[in-house]
């Protein structure tokens, strides 16, 4: 088979951000950007020369289209061989786990994760590395160098490769071999839990609705929850993935799954439900008339997870990223273990997960996981959290107001601001930025200012130094109002306001949050004159 060098030039807007490459669909598709992006990921690491990696996406529209072209050039570039899900399906997490088990080069994952698909809305692509997680700065560096100055790409000439027929074929010399995207997953899966205990709990009456969100997560969920364990047929809903994800955002939080949030809140719903987002690795918990903070997840399933047989010895560490609330920490320092504080992004827990400094970890943005894989992974939580409570046969609501009397409560929230004009964003943080060495002792709104900086991470195993990763402000009464500008947002830029407050008081634990959190919302209003924006309220409050 010829193998073709076709002329290219760059093209402008290539950076890879928290985790990997997003654009518009439409972008993706201009001739040579992805392509351009492909050879650059394969000339960052050295070449393809002899390697074997792992391709898969969520299924969202152009992701066959764009698999069938990457293969295409991991043939020219001379890769060994691929392992590819079928008809081009992988969960972020599953994908993860075939690149370890495998013991691979990497994997290339398609997918803009929570954003809308479809030819008008959103794509993406990310290069993982061998152990499974995202590539880390110096490679998604190098890969933007990279396209700054690609001047040919490899390709061969060849016909579609049948996506949906398991099994090994031929590219060249490349070897392809299509797996069922679900088996390697699931048996991880049944590695970790008491599948036993877990399908005991759905025979004795205890209802759960997992919402899938038309994305990668249904045909997962259906075969584990539903296959295996017993719960019955319908518990997992919009089950079928579909390229624009049903029309919607499939963003696992309560703006966007609302009519999960409809049937856990109310007093004759499912015991338990949950969902993720469109690559599978992000999960929301809800119990009847309760919903879970992802940072209160976090700090439960740190305290609990002994009680699932994969963690039965305990945890070595876990660590969060800044933004996430600190209700993690105080588990963590009752167990006696370290807890790390991680710029936001996945990629700032590879080392930590590595060393064995940290077992598990999370993001106040619905993302939780563990050692298990390199990524963050949704059904992942929802089994420890099932895990959890058919040991204890309790509800969630129990779980919840019983670890806030043991560990007080870390009232939070985020406020997303979006689709801001990119220069009036900037301007704001720059405010901010250059304000932050004259705040501490200031009363803003009431609040005294104790701390504010921004947040620089040295990684403890590598020693590597990240800058700008948010601007925090701390104030003496233990509160912290955050600022920070989204890395995957497609539309202008995106601000984040992450609030947080700790209530231990017993009797004030069932505040609503908004309410708790009103002095500080007041007084991250009035530090970073965000009335400026023009927005009277954000976008999305989680
Ligand atoms: C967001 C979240 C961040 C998460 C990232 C990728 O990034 O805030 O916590 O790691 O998405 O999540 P940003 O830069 O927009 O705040 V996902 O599910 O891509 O895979
Ligand atoms: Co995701």
């Amino acid at each position: 088979m010829d193998i073709l060098t076709v002329p290219t030039t760059p093209i402008e807007g290539q950076k890879p951000g928290t985790s990997g490459l997003r654009k518009k669909t439409r972008v993706f598709m201009e001739p040579n950007y992805l392509e351009n992006f492909v050879q650059a990921v394969f000339d960052a690491i050295g070449g393809a020369e002899g390697k074997t990696f792992v391709v898969g996406g969520d299924g969202r529209y152009f992701n066959a289209e764009a698999i069938q072209t990457i293969l295409r050039m991991a043939a020219a570039n001379g890769a060994n061989a691929a392992i590819v899900g079928r008809a081009g399906l992988l969960s972020t997490p599953a994908a993860s786990n075939l690149i370890r088990k495998n013991a691979t080069d990497g994997g290339l994952i398609l997918s803009a994760s929570h954003n809308p698909g479809g030819i008008d809305e959103d794509f993406g692509l990310k290069f993982n590395i061998p152990n499974g997680g995202p590539a880390p700065e110096s490679i998604t560096d190098a890969i933007y160098t990279g396209t700054l100055s690609i001047a040919r790409y490899l390709t061969v000439e060849s016909a579609d490769l049948d996506l949906d027929r398991l099994g090994d074929t031929q590219l060249g010399d490349m070897q392809v071999t299509i797996v069922d995207p679900v088996a390697d997953y699931q048996a991880l899966m049944e590695d970790l839990f008491d599948f036993d205990a877990i399908r005991d709990l759905f025979a004795s009456g205890f209802q759960v609705r997992f919402d899938a969100m038309h994305a990668i997560t249904g045909p997962y969920a259906a075969a584990i929850l539903q296959d295996a364990l017993g719960a019955p047929d319908g518990s997992v809903m919009n089950a079928i993935p579909s390229v624009d994800f049903g029309g919607g955002h499939p963003d696992p939080n309560p703006t966007w799954a609302k009519g999960l949030m409809v049937e856990l809140m109310s007093d004759t719903g499912p015991d338990f439900g949950a969902a993720s987002d469109g690559d599978g690795d992000r999960n929301m918990i809800l119990g009847r008339n309760t919903y879970v903070s992802p940072s209160d997840s976090l700090a439960v399933l740190t305290a609990n997870a002994h009680l699932a047989p994969g963690y039965a010895t305990g945890l070595a560490g876990v660590a969060r990223s800044m933004p996430t609330s600190c209700a993690v920490d105080r588990v963590a320092k009752d167990l006696q273990f370290e807890c790390f504080e991680t710029p936001t992004g996945w990629k700032f827990f590879g080392n930590l997960l590595d060393a064995g400094r940290a077992t598990l970890c999370g993001e106040e943005s619905f993302g939780t996981g563990s050692d298990h894989v390199r990524e963050k992974d949704g059904l992942w939580a929802v089994l420890l959290w099932l895990n959890i409570l058919a040991v204890k046969r309790c509800g969630v609501s129990d779980l919840l107001q019983d670890h806030w009397q043991k560990y007080g409560r870390n009232y939070y929230s985020r406020h997303d601001f979006e689709a801001l004009n990119k220069s009036d964003a900037e301007a704001l943080m720059g405010r901010v930025e250059a304000a932050l060495g004259t705040l501490p002792g200031q009363t803003i709104a009431g609040l005294v200012v104790e701390k504010a900086d921004s947040f620089r991470y040295e990684d403890p195993i590598d020693g590597s130094v990240s800058r700008n990763q948010g601007l925090r402000i701390q104030f003496a009464n233990g509160a912290r109002a955050i600022f920070r500008l989204s890395g995957t947002g497609t539309d202008g830029a995106t601000l984040r306001l992450y609030l947080e407050t700790l209530e231990t008081d017993p009797g004030k634990l069932d505040q609503e949050v908004q309410i708790a959190l009103g002095p500080i919302i007041k007084a991250a209003h009035e530090l970073s004159g965000l009335h400026s924006l023009g927005r009277s309220a954000p976008d999305v409050i989680t």
